[in-house]
């Protein structure tokens, strides 16, 4: 039988385990990638670790989340980041100078590589026929060390595509579409794979942003083939040797198939609040914008900022719009303004911010009270923007810029026909934002550099043998990292400070929350349906770690999230039934009676409802290894635990 890519790049990668969906698998990882918000408590846990140098074909610690200067705390963050880096083996790369997945994507991304990184969309690396998953600090921290990477080895969906893109339909709109098809959830322990006569027509920037946005599907990764398109993206980065063909094989088998008609698709938009509410622009109406974000790792290759330049040029910006333009990274920005791309840009009106996230997460541009903002970001999750009431749609490029200019949500084929933009034949070549490491001989000499907002991470104990404590907490179903651990400017510059981001946890869902975790001494989360959606963020564990969170009981998890709590020592268990979900409230006393010998010998676990006296069994489909870091309190007692070898 043929192999699936995805299945091609796992084989050739597979150090553990049998190719079977649903069980655990472990692969060897060539390239890890780190931001900053992520990468403060990556590097301390590396450190802890107590690996001399990195063990990885390549690392490469990027700086473009936090940087808003607002205090010292991300300055010093940053410093130590650039410390680990220069002492440790890995490439730097300088706040300004681009987004992680962008620049990965330019200048270090390989086909038939594997990547893990400490952020969702690392993913992104698919576009180039790369197997790229995002994963929590950790396990990234483990990959650079050299340990093997786990999970669940993926089902296989080929989303084949026929035909060829209208004129301003865009890369977006295949993405939205095919999260229209299978929602937030539908990707969970899949790989995504693109196929079909249509790839063809995409170049890598649009493959890119659509496995980009496969981690909205909540799938393990996204990808593309590797063909002559990716060959010639390559080599106009001046690295046509990194290129190797790779393709499906001709009887490739596929768990599910989904048909796409490029020809047939229009212009789509997210409407608030989550990534799969997705309608075509036609149909929303013309509904008043007060603000439009161009960029995020989704969209803010040259070819993206091309065509918004395009249409911005020679036009204005709405009297009551905010147009804001993030290009994707220094060789962007650099490409923009070398051709006068970027005098269209801003001759009409756009604010032109930094080569960095900004207001994807939060970092800046929070839009007006009750605002509408069209964003052609990856999340729209409530509250996510830092305006709690704005509702934000995820729209492509084409669509952002046509509403900037009429004020309102605009189907851009009003405005007649989209000039084609050529991807050009060569890049500008500029790597002096990225920093090499000292040599392994110097590194002694290199001071890893903390600060004081740097506070020690939390750890968990041993699994006791029975847990009583109150369901502090119940919530519904696709609750979000951002729900857990907010982000934002004024709380990511504590990634580091574990106690005092503790006090802004769950905010959004229960204001005292924390201050109920602390008054009880340690609880259980009750969740609904795809529970830890989004984000790659570790502190969603670390945070509930600290603040004496022993179990998640849910309907099902997301899967970064889902690893990440077995990491930090917290137990995800599902419901056996999920009517019993309906059974349980806020403040009832629960008790995991005799789990620590249930889970070492794989016996069913009870839950008991201590105050309603009834019981309901419990579901965990935990591997060997992942019964012992639950039982060892963690990965990083585990690893103790085993001598240092994972
Ligand atoms: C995001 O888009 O939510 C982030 C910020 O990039 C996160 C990582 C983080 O929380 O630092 C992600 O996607 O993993
Ligand atoms: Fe940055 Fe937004 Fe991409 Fe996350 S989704 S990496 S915050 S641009």
């Amino acid at each position: 039988m043929g192999l699936t890519i995805g299945q091609k790049l796992i084989k050739s990668h597979l150090l553990e385990g049998e190719m079977i969906p649903g069980k655990e698998i472990g692969i060897k990882i060539d390239q890890t990638l780190t931001q900053d918000a992520t990468g403060t408590m990556a590097y301390l846990e590396f450190e802890a670790m107590g690996v001399e140098r990195v063990k990885t074909e390549l690392s490469v610690a990027y700086i473009d989340h936090n940087t808003l200067q607002t205090g010292f705390e991300n300055a010093d963050d940053h410093r130590f980041i650039q410390s680990v880096a220069k002492k440790r083996g890995l490439l730097y790369s300088k706040p300004g100078n681009g987004i992680c997945h962008q620049v990965h994507l330019e200048r270090f991304g390989k086909p038939g590589k594997t990547l893990i990184g400490s952020d969702s969309h690392t993913p992104t690396g698919g576009g180039i026929g790369m197997l790229a998953i995002g994963a929590g600090g950790m396990d990234v921290a483990v990959a650079m060390g050299g340990g093997t990477y786990y999970t669940v080895m993926p089902k296989m969906t080929l989303v084949r595509l026929s035909g060829a893109l209208q004129s301003f339909v865009s890369a977006k709109d295949i993405i939205l579409e095919v999260l229209r098809i299978m929602s937030v959830k539908g990707g969970v322990g899949k790989i995504i794979e693109y196929g079909g006569e249509g790839v063809k027509t995409l170049s890598v920037p649009e493959r890119a942003t659509i496995t980009n946005m496969g981690a909205e599907l909540g799938a393990t990764t996204s990808v593309f083939p590797s063909d002559e398109i990716t060959k010639q993206f390559l080599a106009a980065q001046g690295r046509e040797a990194d290129w190797s063909p790779l393709e499906s094989d001709p009887d490739a088998v596929y768990d599910e198939i989904i048909d796409i008609d490029l020809t047939s698709l229009t212009p789509l938009a997210a409407m608030p609040h989550m990534p799969d509410r997705v309608r075509s622009v036609a149909d929303i109406g013309k509904i008043r914008v007060n603000q439009v974000c161009i960029g995020s790792c989704t969209n803010s290759s040259l070819m993206d900022m091309l065509k918004v330049a395009d249409i911005l040029k020679g036009k204005k910006v709405a009297a009551d719009v905010s147009l804001t333009i993030s290009p994707g990274s220094m060789q962007v920005l650099n490409m923009l303004s070398l051709n006068g791309a970027l005098s269209d840009i801003l001759s009409s009106g756009a604010r032109l911010l930094e080569c960095a996230c900004g207001p994807c997460i939060g970092m800046g541009q929070s839009p007006n009270s009750a605002g509408i903002s069209l964003r052609t970001f990856n999340r729209n999750f409530e509250g996510r923007s830092g305006t709690a009431d704005a509702g934000i749609y995820l729209v492509s490029p084409e669509t952002a810029a046509a509403s900037a200019i009429t004020g309102y949500l605009t189907d851009p084929r009003e405005l007649g026909t989209m000039p084609r933009i050529h991807m050009p034949s060569s890049f500008i070549i500029n790597d002096n934002m990225i920093e090499k490491p000292v040599s392994p001989e110097e590194a002694d000499s290199v001071e890893v550099l903390y600060g004081p907002n740097i506070k020690p991470f939390p750890t968990s104990e041993k699994l006791p043998e029975s847990i009583q404590a109150p369901a502090i907490l119940k919530v519904g179903d696709n609750i979000t990292t951002d729900h857990i651990m907010p982000a934002g400017a004024k709380i990511l510059p504590y990634r580091s400070n574990i106690p005092y981001l503790s006090n802004f946890c769950f905010r959004q869902c229960d204001e005292h929350f924390s201050q109920r975790c602390k008054a009880a001494g340690k609880g259980f989360i009750i969740g609904g349906a795809n529970y830890g959606q989004g984000s790659s963020r570790e502190h969603a564990a670390l945070v509930p770690l600290y603040l004496g969170i022993k179990a998640v009981i849910a309907k099902s998890f997301a899967r970064i999230h889902c690893a990440n709590l077995i990491n930090a020592g917290i137990m995800p268990f599902t419901f056996k039934n999920a009517d019993d979900y309906d059974r349980i409230n806020t403040d009832d006393v629960l008790e995991l009676a005799d789990i620590r010998s249930c889970i070492s010998e794989g016996k069913t676990a009870v839950l008991k409802n201590i105050t309603k006296s009834e019981e309901y069994p419990l579901d965990y489909d935990y591997s060997d290894r992942q019964k012992a870091m639950i039982l060892a309190g963690g990965l990083l007692n585990y690893t103790k635990e085993q001598g240092g070898n994972r």
